[in-house]
Order: C-alpha cells, then sequence, then structure tokens
C-alpha cells in the first residue's frame, strides 16, 4: 500500500481536512477515496498507469480524488482551475487522459472535447454507487502524477514523478522541518504545483496534521482563519507574503496587534518558488514575529535547498541541500566551480522526476551523462549557505510564483494578425518578482493592447498574459539577428 495512505490508518479519528465548512477525517477520506477508486476503475482491475486529468476545486474532493487515481493504478494530472480551453486540451491530448474528473462548474467547459475524444467525464456528485472493488497493489516504482512546467521549449512539458520519487520529495520535508500529527495548516496555493500538492497538501496528511483549504486566495480571509487560532504552519509564495504585509498595514492598529500575536504563536513559516526580496522577509519579521524559512525547489526536483529548521536563517539565501538531495554547482562543461564560484545546480536523489512525459529527447538533454539533473540555475556557495544568482535562461519569467515561458506567449502573440513580431521578458517588481512586458512590431498602430489582452486570456492562463505593452518600430538585435533580451528590458526601464 501507497505509504501516504498506509500513514492515514494511524489517524483514522482525528481530522484531516476542513474545506467548505466541514471538516473530514483520515477515516472518511479513506473511506471516500476507495469508493471513488472503484467508480473511476469500473470494470477494470487496475487503470495501469492511464492518465486521469482532474480539475477540482482544492479541498477533500481534492485529495479524495487524488488517491482515488493514485489506488486505482493511474496517473493523476492536476488540471489548473482558471486555464482556458485552449491550455485544457492541451494537457488532456499531451497526456492522452482517457479519463477527466471535475467539479460541476467546470463540466460544461470540457463536456464537448471529451466527448469528441472519447474521454471519460466523470463529474462529482453525479457518479453512479458502485460496489467496492478490490483495489490493485501499487509498487511505489509505478508512475505517479504529470504537472506542467514551462521550460526553453514554446510549450510546456509534462513532468513525470513515480510514487518513489513523491515519498522522496515529502518525508524529506517532514522530517527537516519537523512536521507531526499536532500541526494544523492551510493551503491558499494553486493545487496543479508542487509548493501546493507536495509541500502543502501532502506533507501535512503524510503526518496525519490537519489542512485546511481557502478555495482562492485572499488576504483577508487568510487573517480570518489565523485568528481562529488553530492554524500553526504557513507556507506561501513571496508576492502572497507581500500582499499579507500591504493588507496587514491597511488595518487599524489594535487589529494589527491581535493579528501579530496570534502570528507569533505559529511554529512555522515558509517561502519559496521564488527569490524572497529581503525587505519582504525583515517586514514580515516585524509582523508576524517570524523568521521566513526560504527553500529552493521546482516541479521537476521537488525541494532541494532549505534553511534550517534550527539554526540561522540567512536572508537572501536558500540554505543548504536537504537531506538526500545531493546538489553539485558546476561552470558549462559540468565540472565542479572552485569554492566561492558560481555554478549552474545539478541535482541527483530519489527525489528528481522520471521523465518528461513523451519526451526522451526533452528528458536526455536535462540530464549529465552520469544522471545530475540541471536546473538551470545558477548559485554560489558563501559561508555554506546556497544563494541564487540567477538563471541560465532568460526566455524563463518567475511571476506571483509562477515559472512561465517567453517564449509560449511570443508565439502566441504572433499568432495576432496585428503583430508582425515581439519579444516578452520579465522586469524587476517588487509585489510580482518580475512583471511580464511585452515588446512589439505592429502593422496596426490603432492596435488595441486591452483588446489584446482580451483575446490572449482566451488562449493562456491570465498569469501568463503580459502587464504593459510596448509597440516599438524595431526589436533589438545583435549582430547575429537574434533579439537581445537584455535590451528589450531596458525599454521598459
Ligand atoms: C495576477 N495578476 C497579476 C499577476 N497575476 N498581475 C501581474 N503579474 C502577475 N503575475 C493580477 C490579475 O490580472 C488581477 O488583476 C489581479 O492580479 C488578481 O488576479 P488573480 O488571478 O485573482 O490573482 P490572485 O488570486 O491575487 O493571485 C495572486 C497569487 C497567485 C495568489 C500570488 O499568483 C498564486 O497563487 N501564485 C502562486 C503560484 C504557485 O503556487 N507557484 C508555485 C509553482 P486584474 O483584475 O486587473 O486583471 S513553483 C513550484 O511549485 C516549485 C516546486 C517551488 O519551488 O515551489
Ligand atoms: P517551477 O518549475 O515552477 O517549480 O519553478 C522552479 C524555479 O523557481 C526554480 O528553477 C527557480 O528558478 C525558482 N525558485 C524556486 N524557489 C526559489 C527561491 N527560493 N529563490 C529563487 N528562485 C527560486
Amino acid at each position: 500500500m501507497l505509504q501516504i495512505i498506509q500513514n492515514a490508518q494511524k489517524h483514522l479519528s482525528k481530522r484531516a481536512i476542513i474545506s467548505n465548512g466541514n471538516a473530514y477525517t483520515y477515516q472518511e477520506l479513506l473511506t471516500a477515496s476507495q469508493e471513488f477508486a472503484s467508480v473511476i476503475l469500473e470494470d477494470k482491475q487496475d487503470l495501469e498507469e492511464s492518465r486521469v486529468g482532474f480539475m477540482v476545486n482544492p479541498g477533500f474532493d481534492y485529495v479524495k480524488v487524488q488517491w482515488a487515481i493514485w489506488q486505482a493504478g493511474g496517473i493523476t494530472v492536476p488540471m489548473c482551475l482558471t486555464h482556458p480551453l485552449p491550455s485544457l486540451e492541451y494537457v488532456m491530448e499531451d497526456t492522452g487522459a482517457s479519463i477527466v474528473v471535475v467539479s460541476p462548474e467546470y463540466a460544461p467547459m470540457l463536456e464537448q472535447y471529451t466527448k469528441d475524444h472519447h474521454i471519460r467525464l466523470i463529474v462529482l456528485g453525479s457518479e453512479e454507487k458502485v460496489s467496492l472493488k478490490e483495489l490493485p497493489n501499487i509498487d511505489s516504482l509505478r508512475r505517479a502524477m504529470i504537472l506542467f512546467t514551462s521550460g526553453t521549449t514554446n510549450k510546456p512539458k509534462g513532468v513525470v514523478t513515480t510514487h518513489d520519487n513523491l515519498e522522496a520529495q515529502i518525508s524529506t520535508l517532514v522530517s527537516a522541518w519537523e512536521w507531526s500529527d499536532k500541526d494544523h495548516t492551510i493551503c491558499v496555493l494553486p493545487l496543479h504545483h508542487v509548493h501546493g500538492i507536495v509541500n502543502v497538501v501532502s506533507c501535512s496528511i503524510w503526518s496525519g496534521a490537519t489542512c485546511e483549504f481557502l478555495n482562492q486566495f485572499s488576504a483577508e480571509e487568510i487573517f480570518n482563519l489565523f485568528q481562529q487560532g488553530n492554524i500553526n504552519v504557513f507556507m506561501a509564495v513571496p508576492t502572497i507574503y507581500y500582499k499579507l504585509i500591504t493588507y496587514w498595514e491597511s488595518l487599524p492598529a489594535e487589529k494589527q496587534k491581535a493579528l501579530t500575536e496570534c502570528m507569533s504563536a505559529f511554529r512555522l513559516m515558509v517561502c519559496g518558488s521564488a527569490a524572497l526580496p529581503v525587505s519582504v522577509m525583515e517586514k514580515w519579521k516585524i509582523i508576524s514575529g517570524h523568521t521566513l524559512l526560504e527553500r529552493y525547489g521546482m516541479t521537476e526536483i521537488g525541494m532541494a535547498i532549505s534553511n534550517p529548521y534550527h539554526g540561522e536563517r540567512k536572508a537572501g539565501y536558500i540554505g543548504k541541500p536537504l537531506p538526500g538531495v545531493d546538489v553539485r554547482l558546476v561552470n558549462e562543461n559540468y565540472q565542479d566551480v572552485h569554492a566561492g564560484e558560481p555554478g549552474e545546480i545539478l541535482v541527483k536523489g530519489k527525489n528528481v522526476f522520471n521523465e518528461y512525459w513523451n519526451k526522451p529527447e526533452a528528458t536526455a538533454k536535462e540530464f549529465t551523462a552520469d544522471g545530475w539533473f540541471k536546473t538551470g540555475d545558477v548559485a554560489i556557495v558563501e559561508d555554506g549557505y546556497y544563494r541564487i544568482m540567477g538563471r541560465s535562461s532568460v526566455d524563463i519569467i518567475k511571476s506571483g510564483g509562477y515559472k512561465i515561458s517567453a517564449l509560449e506567449i511570443e508565439e502566441e502573440l504572433r499568432k495576432h494578425e496585428t503583430i508582425d513580431d515581439c519579444a516578452v521578458v520579465g522586469i524587476p517588481n517588487d509585489e510580482w518578482g518580475e512583471l511580464i512586458v511585452c515588446a512589439m512590431v505592429v502593422n496596426n498602430p490603432s492596435l488595441n493592447t486591452d483588446e489584446l489582452n482580451k483575446w490572449l486570456r482566451e488562449r493562456m492562463a491570465a498569469y501568463k498574459t503580459p502587464r504593459k505593452y510596448l509597440i516599438v518600430d524595431e526589436l533589438p538585435r545583435n549582430a547575429m539577428g537574434k533579439v537581445t533580451k537584455n535590451d528589450v528590458k531596458k525599454l521598459f526601464a
């Protein structure tokens, strides 16, 4: 039996999940997920790694469906709740999903596509009652999950992790950050990325703790829940801490004081997914009494480097390699750099993903001959602590904690009849980390950029779309004719 499900047996009567005003025990989670596994299986004994897409709101149903797919022998493919249809179609098509499970509100959007492509659509709440089936035995070397990540190719790639990979990612964090069944956390992050799925939900449930859910981000609601006094562990991206600080600063002094008192009783507050600005870390310390624990991770590897739970958490640093994760810094020939020199971070360990789905060449390209995963992030070690210095590709943007490919946006924009050419870059921004902006050459200067953005949002997730557009006569290029992205950034200075 999968370890996370085995662990639940030890906490049957404990609260596992609180969502939509209801509390659910581990027993309820086990029973509901086994029942739903039987629904998914129909007349089969084992899904044998069929891909099952699911577009389910954060909360009890999400975890129930996730566990059901695993117990039925399928691979979970979490789908983003805010993606427009073309992005969802890409995920279903790329993974060859044969089943898709949805919360009722997403059914109308997917009905036609799933029907046309002979995909079984299961709408939560409308499934037929079936008798409990005997569930297959799942080997931990089997594939468990596919998450989509943007990279230096224009279309996102499916990152495949096995149950073993996930168990390594979870158990390392549980022990490094001392999770226990006394913990109570809140998930405010989207559940199609590692941060929410692994670090928050899975670590909490692995440990027998309680995980509460918010349907969507709201600073006010987060603070209201904090004030109820149950939550003691909180994890978020820098943009969320920035937004919480802004909201806290707008409150009357009395309310501020009450919040500060309640947060100072927390056990742990963690930040990651993008660089945590020192100013945010310092302000948060004043507001909450906590020195944020910053850590570094990636969809392909889970978490690799972390500041210590006990010991000094250094502002501007991501910490030291986690136990069980091997890390090296190398030069462009993949040889170790000398101490104190910057180099690309390479990672090896059970935490590292299996493959990019159906992309053997892309997979081979991202590993060295002796099996080290190339992160593309450049770091330096100072006094034993790693500090991120940048990324090897200017085409990868981090905005609001999301990793976004400039090439994917450019390719879509070039399909617009008015745009002859364009260049998308990320420029520094206090709130979002980087802000996505676009310089473009157009054949009709009266182009309305609000209309353009609306057009783009029908094709890709809103969080990927540029926040500023600049019409230029030509894009800056080098002698070889290649667009020089650093010069494009300067256009927005
Ligand atoms: C949204 N808005 C933006 C951006 N996104 N503006 C500029 N840049 C952006 N990136 C605008 C919207 O257009 C809208 O304005 C307004 O903000 C609110 O939009 P909404 O989508 O409702 O935003 P939100 O709900 O406030 O979301 C902000 C957020 C969200 C909560 C910070 O971006 C988020 O959940 N980020 C976390 C992503 C994450 O989990 N990343 C982890 C992946 P208007 O109405 O005017 O249009 S990385 C990972 O997993 C690795 C392993 C790791 O290390 O953790
Ligand atoms: P993703 O693949 O969406 O999971 O994004 C992973 C990327 O986020 C990494 O390759 C880093 O560039 C970035 N990242 C994650 N954590 C941090 C951090 N603490 N500081 C700076 N960058 C980070």
